[in-house]
């Protein structure tokens, strides 16, 4: 299991958002990456800081993110402090909603830095710092460079440790601690710079953070190359995605499979059971790769979610998906309760390394 890890993911520090009406300190911190990595280090995990400058990130980009929304990244917080924007960050305050307007809005002529942020953007947990961009960019660079090591096959499994997130981001939106969708951009990686011999190798992705992953399932809604599969609280964030319902359109009929699971009551054996299930579609669909959304945010004590996943679950869960056996890459999302973070993901690799090594 290799391990990647960049200092430039702890960049991005916004010091608060809006939840539940009220302002508190920002539960995505950067501290969530320095724990994970010590908990690592102290069971013999090696963790490389060594990113892959020879990757072009923005040629990647724009395989799932739109030219104007990658624009808007680049520049958002600069044109914001110039229009009289707060030098904390770009929050937004006005979005464009469907029934707002008569026709969906010409992105290209917003200019207004007010306006241009809730046009980018879905909700108000997402405040573009001046760092902000240059952590987003080092989380996708640590992502797609475990990728790379598993397509050119120098490893077999390996973890990408890093943040800001990625499942919630849309192709032209940000949203849920989500910029840019490390995931979906390293599938369309992994598709692109595979030998020929295999033409699009056939990727999967199976996320099991607590919240669904309504950007990872819409940027390949239609695409039957890219299987998604999701285990989520039911009927919580982000709200409007998410159902047994979403199964994809058109060729991608079928390739989209969601498992919505009661909050409140779901526990160790509820989350395998179905994880069980989950992993059988995932098997039928033979994917060359196998890419995990690694959110820990089901555990029992996280402060904004509500399953009860316990620590040892974690050991479980990992072995699941190992029993699926393809090259694997895990991307870390969620998880926010910091006493058992460390201890959350690590159970899930080392679960997932001591069935690779039974099999
Ligand atoms: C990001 B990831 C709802 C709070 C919503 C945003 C949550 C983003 C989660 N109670 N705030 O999927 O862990
Ligand atoms: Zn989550």
């Amino acid at each position: 299991m290799k391990v990647l890890y960049s200092k430039e993911c702890l960049l991005h520090d916004p010091p608060f958002e809006i939840l539940s009406g009220e302002k508190v300190p920002y539960f995505e911190k950067p501290k969530r990456l320095t724990i994970i990595e010590g908990e690592l280090k102290s069971n013999g995990f090696g963790i490389s800081e060594e990113v892959d400058w020879d990757i072009d990130l923005r040629q990647h980009i724009l395989r799932v993110h739109s030219v104007e929304y990658l624009d808007y990244l680049e520049t958002a917080y600069e044109l914001w402090v110039r229009e009289g924007g707060n030098k904390i960050a770009v929050i937004p305050e006005t979005f464009p909603h469907v029934n707002l307007l008569p026709a969906p809005p010409e992105s290209a002529h917003i200019t207004n830095p007010f306006a241009r942020a809730g046009l980018f953007c879905f909700d108000l947990s997402c405040p573009i710092t001046k760092e902000t961009h240059k952590a987003t960019l080092a989380s996708l660079r640590v992502t797609l460079t475990a990728a790379k090591s598993l397509v050119v096959g120098a490893v077999n499994s390996a973890f990408a440790l890093c943040r800001p997130p990625g499942h919630h981001a849309m192709p032209s939106l940000c949203g849920g601690y989500c910029f840019l969708n490390n995931v979906a951009i390293a599938a369309r990686f992994i598709q692109n710079i595979s030998p020929s011999a295999i033409e699009r190798p056939k990727v999967a992705i199976l996320d099991i953070d607590y919240h669904h992953g309504n950007g990872s399932q819409a940027t390949f809604y239609d695409d039957p190359s890219v299987l998604y599969v999701s285990l989520h609280g039911e009927n919580d964030y982000p709200y409007f995605t998410g159902s047994a319902s979403e199964q994809g359109s058109g060729k991608g009929k079928g390739y989209n499979v969601n498992f919505p699971l009661p909050r409140g009551i779901t526990g160790d054996n509820e989350y395998c059971d179905t994880l069980q299930g989950a992993v059988a579609i995932v098997r039928n669909f033979e994917p060359s790769f196998l890419l995990i959304s690694l959110g820990v945010d089901t555990h029992i004590d996280d402060p904004i979610s509500d399953f009860k996943v316990t620590t040892s679950g974690y050991l479980r869960i990992g072995g699941i998906i190992a029993s699926i056996d393809r090259p694997t890459l895990f991307v870390m999302e969620g998880g926010y309760a910091l006493e058992s973070i460390g201890k959350n993901v690590c159970n899930v690799l080392q679960g997932f390394k001591l069935q690779v090594e039974h099999q």
